[in-house]
């Protein structure tokens, strides 16, 4: 794939090719950690794949073959959450789980090396995780002082089950790739050397199929654990097909001529 650069960020890749955006996470230096900043230019790349009407899915991964990502950059970490150049403490990692979430296309983590404490919540968070064979996984908050106690526990239950959850994150161990696989936290191992070209079959595989179809199912995934953010959200996609039909059009059109509608020409259907 000859990935083309969208937007020059400084602490990720954003490149777009064939119909899929990449997202790529690029401080490996520090394990793919993100401070405040990382998770800005993340949010504002995941927008621009939500709005680029050429992108039919996302790849998010991480620089290099150590890790995917490692969480919350602890050398920032404040007095209320991580410290960003404007000296202000955020969680803005939150705001990023529901960019991912909330995102009307897939959303593919492609995973080698460690996805660890916030870093495994984004890939928990993605709709398809791809692995390499050297990929490790775990949660590591009640070791380093914290915890994520929205989808990164109520979610992981609904994934792996409550007793593989509750061990998750009481333990704190770390996962190799089979095991993941094993208890349903991602979808496949791969070598490591074919970790892209696998990922990239994936999302092609799913560019083939009919996007409102898969925007329907993804919305409809998120509303059985969402509450009414979830209904909204798949309200949101029925509005927008309804928009395209005579129906929804013989309204708009019968206010703009100042005339009474006439929906008696459409079915009431069984
Ligand atoms: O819990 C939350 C949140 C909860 C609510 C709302 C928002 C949240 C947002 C974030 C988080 C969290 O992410 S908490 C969890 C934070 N992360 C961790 O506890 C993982 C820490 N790292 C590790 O356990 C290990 O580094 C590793 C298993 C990922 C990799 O181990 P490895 O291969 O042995 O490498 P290591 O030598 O440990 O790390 C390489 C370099 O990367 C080290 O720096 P150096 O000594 O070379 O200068 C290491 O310090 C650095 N590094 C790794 N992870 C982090 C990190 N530096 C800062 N922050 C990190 N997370």
């Amino acid at each position: 794939v000859e990935w083309q650069k969208v937007r020059d960020y400084q602490d990720i890749i954003f490149e777009k090719a064939e119909g899929m955006g990449k997202i790529t996470i690029n401080r490996p230096e520090v394990r793919n950690a993100f401070r405040p900043e990382t998770l800005n230019e993340l949010i504002d790349a995941f927008t621009l794949c939500h709005e680029d009407a050429e992108i039919g899915v996302v790849i998010f991964t991480g620089q290099g073959e150590k890790a995917f990502c490692s969480g919350g950059d602890q050398r920032v970490r404040g007095e209320g959450g991580y410290v960003g150049s404007d000296g202000v403490p955020r969680l803005n990692a939150l705001e990023l789980q529901k960019v991912i979430k909330y995102l009307p296309k897939p959303v593919i983590a492609m995973v080698a090396g460690y996805a660890i404490g916030g870093g495994h919540v984004l890939q928990l968070l993605c709709d398809l995780t791809i692995a390499a064979d050297n990929a490790r996984f775990g949660q590591t908050g009640p070791r380093v002082g914290s915890f994520d106690a929205g989808w990164g526990a109520t979610y992981m239950a609904r994934v792996v089950g409550h007793k593989k959850a509750r061990e998750i994150w009481y333990l704190c161990r770390q996962y190799d790739a089979q095991q993941a696989l094993d208890m349903g936290l991602i979808n496949t191992v791969v070598p490591l050397d074919q970790l892209e070209e696998e990922t990239v079959k994936w999302a092609q595989e799913i560019l083939e199929k009919s996007p409102i179809a898969i925007r329907f199912l993804k919305s409809a995934f998120n509303a059985d654990t969402d509450g009414l953010a979830g209904i909204q959200e798949l309200a949101g996609n029925a509005t927008m097909l309804y928009y395209m039909t005579e129906e929804g059009k013989e309204g708009k059109n019968a206010f703009l001529e100042k005339r009474k509608p006439d929906f008696s020409k459409f079915p009431r259907l069984p």
